[in-house]
């Protein structure tokens, strides 16, 4: 952990009992004089620590930034997702970011975040709205033991961690579309891109892009009627890093749960959010279209849709429009 990093971690531990100098030195490590430069660093971002005689040092407020150690002081110690987080101001895009570490080597669970995008991209060269500080733009590096065919298992477990932290973080009822939308009162809220580079029977690395609306109040035109933003639907803003430490903290405990093998309790959890299963829907694979029912999902998270002359076909991607 870094000197900000632990300074954090130990005033969020004191909460509203706050700390004296010589307590913070100790559980920092840090000796009085870096503590107190350190401390007017943090002020200058914006954290409010207020230090007094009596109470000795409390933090009263965060900013709405993306500081890497604020998210790592959120953190529990042992994990895989969030065992490194950088922060960028703009990036093209986290994904090529993350790809570009992969490439080099960079172990498993590195994450990246970006105050903005220029090239944010959904599925198919989409393009992915990334307006400065108002959300969460974030990839995560992974290195899974798993096939190829099993990689939707990441996409559903990444769509069931987001979706519990929004829910435990906002108290708001997300729903989640296959293969990869979460939807507040019908309108997009994350968008989930997964990217792969595999070999015939092994995954090299993936790269989970999240997208979260967290504060974006003014849509483009073209989205107003398909997205929403947690402070649309809640009616008041949230602070970025605590909604980013609890989706890391609940993707940190979906993953292990895929490399156990539990693939099976989480999709249950994930079955029981799901607004595609058991309705009737239009899927668009490329210049494909199918229709029929939208049944359950397999052990690799696939889709079954149970055709309109009954038989049963095995979706792994597309487009869903459920139809009314
Ligand atoms: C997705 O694609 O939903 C995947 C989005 C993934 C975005 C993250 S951000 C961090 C990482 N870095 C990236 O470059 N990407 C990932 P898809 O299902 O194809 O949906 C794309 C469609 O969503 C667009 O065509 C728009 O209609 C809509 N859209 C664009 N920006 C949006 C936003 N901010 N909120 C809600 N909907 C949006």
């Amino acid at each position: 952990m870094t000197a900000d990093a632990k300074i954090l971690s130990a005033l969020r531990g004191a909460g509203g009992t706050g700390l004296s100098p010589a307590m913070l030195t100790e559980r920092t490590g840090l000796g009085a004089v870096a503590l107190a430069r350190r401390i007017t660093e943090l002020r200058a971002l914006g954290y409010d620590i207020e230090s007094t005689p009596h109470l000795g040092y409390r933090l009263l407020g965060s900013p709405d930034v993306l500081h890497a150690d604020d998210l790592l002081a959120r953190l529990p110690a042992r994990r895989i997702v969030g065992r490194d987080v950088q922060v960028f101001q703009q990036t093209s895009s986290t994904n090529d970011v993350a790809e570009k570490l992969a490439r080099d080597g960079v172990a498993e669970g590195v994450v990246i975040f970006a105050e903005t995008q220029t090239k944010g991209r959904g599925r198919l060269g989409r393009k992915w709205l990334s307006p400065t500080g108002q959300g969460l733009w974030f990839s995560v590096l992974l290195r899974p033991a798993l096939s190829p065919v099993s990689i939707t298992q990441l996409t559903v477990a990444a769509a069931t961690a987001v979706a519990r932290a929004i829910r435990l973080e906002t108290g708001l009822v997300p729903q989640i579309k296959w293969p990869n939308d979460i939807l507040l009162g019908g309108k997009k809220v994350v968008g989930i891109l997964t990217e792969l580079s595999a070999e015939l029977d092994r995954v090299r690395y993936v790269i989970i892009g999240i997208g979260v609306d967290v504060n974006v109040t003014d849509f483009p035109a073209e989205l107003r009627d398909v997205a929403t933003s947690l402070a649309a639907e809640a009616g008041k803003r949230f602070l970025r890093a605590e909604i980013a430490a609890a989706i890391l903290r609940e993707l940190d405990a979906d993953y292990a749960r895929v490399v156990r093998g539990e693939f099976a309790a989480l999709a249950e959890e994930w079955e029981r959010q799901c607004i595609t299963l058991g309705r009737r829907v239009v899927i668009h694979i490329g210049d494909r279209k199918l229709t029929g029912r939208a049944e359950a999902l397999d052990s690799d998270g696939a889709l079954l849709l149970r055709g309109d002359y009954g038989h049963l076909e095995r979706i792994i991607g597309g487009d869903v429009t459920l139809e009314k």
